[in-house]
């Protein structure tokens, strides 16, 4: 794997680095995408499952939907791309995880600073009077109840819901004040998450794409590396992490 000297230079003498992470990271680990070749939504349609008025028409199905994935997800490891992304906290002053899955994976991996933009699926909350509910929740019943009797929903942003504000304003305020700004595994087509690839352009950070093919942002960005992240970014740690030794 080549990596380019202008990025080990850039590497070199960052201080601050940001991740921006979409479900390719994860598909190594074993959990599908949305789009793509092997995409959950060639067979699924997203409006029908990820957004509030289908979960009000049909929660049974939605419910079903979160069910099979929280199994993958359960049964899943962090790959090397999730760990090579943990360790870059060992050479980099400032590292910070951006993402819009909501599986976990980067915690597990022990990555510290992570903004989490979609939720994530380990926690659950009731639609009457927000009592959140962990992973321990019993889901056996097909649509679980709140004490108060309202519904619970999983804790996560379906479409024409707000971002989670806290996490949201962190990552805007890390993306703007990065040197390198890698986006990973990710179509960058939802917004308005992909619109922190372009704040961080404008505020002076170095683009660098990691994904299987070519992307939107692959215009945008300063080089971009074609293949699985679980190959890449282990390739790229052990390259600066040699140089950084000597
Ligand atoms: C590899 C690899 C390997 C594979 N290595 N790479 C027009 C119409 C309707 C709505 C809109 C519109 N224009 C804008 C909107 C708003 C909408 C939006 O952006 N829609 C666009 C799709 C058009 N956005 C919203 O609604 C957001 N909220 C919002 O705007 O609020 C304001 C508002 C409030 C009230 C009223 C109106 C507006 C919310 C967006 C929420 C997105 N939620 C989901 C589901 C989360 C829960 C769940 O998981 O169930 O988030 S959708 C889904 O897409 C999920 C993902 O996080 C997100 C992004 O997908 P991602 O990660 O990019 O995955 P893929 O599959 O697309 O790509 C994988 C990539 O990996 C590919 O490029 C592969 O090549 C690559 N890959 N293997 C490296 N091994
Ligand atoms: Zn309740």
């Amino acid at each position: 794997m080549e990596i380019s000297e202008n990025l080990i230079a850039r590497l070199q003498s960052a201080d601050s680095v940001v991740f921006f992470t979409g479900a390719g990271i994860s598909a190594e680990s074993g959990i599908p995408t949305f789009r793509g070749k092997d995409g959950i939504w060639n067979k699924l349609k997203p409006e029908e499952l990820a957004n509030f008025n289908a979960f009000m028409r049909n929660p049974e199905m939605v419910w079903e939907w979160y069910k099979y994935r929280r199994g993958i997800v359960h049964q899943s490891k962090p790959n090397d791309g999730h760990i090579a992304i943990a360790r870059f906290e060992e050479i980099i002053k400032k590292v910070s995880v951006v993402t819009q899955n909501i599986d976990n994976l980067h915690r597990r991996a022990g990555s510290r600073n992570i903004y989490e933009l979609h939720g994530n699926i380990e926690r659950n909350y009731c639609i009457k009077c927000r009592t959140f509910y962990n992973d321990d929740l019993d889901i056996k019943d097909k649509v679980p109840r709140c004490v108060c009797g309202g519904l619970i929903r999983p804790d996560v942003v379906w479409f024409g819901e707000y971002l989670p504000e806290d996490q949201y304003s962190g990552a805007e305020r890390v993306s703007s004040a990065c040197d390198i700004f890698f986006v990973v595994g990710t179509t960058g087509i939802v917004f308005p998450a992909a619109s922190l690839i372009y704040s961080a352009k404008r505020a002076g950070a170095y683009i660098v794409e990691v994904n299987v093919e070519e992307t939107e942002v692959s215009s945008v960005a300063g080089e971009s590396y074609f293949g699985e992240a679980g190959k890449i970014l282990p390739a790229i740690f052990n390259k600066i992490s040699e140089k950084k030794g000597t």
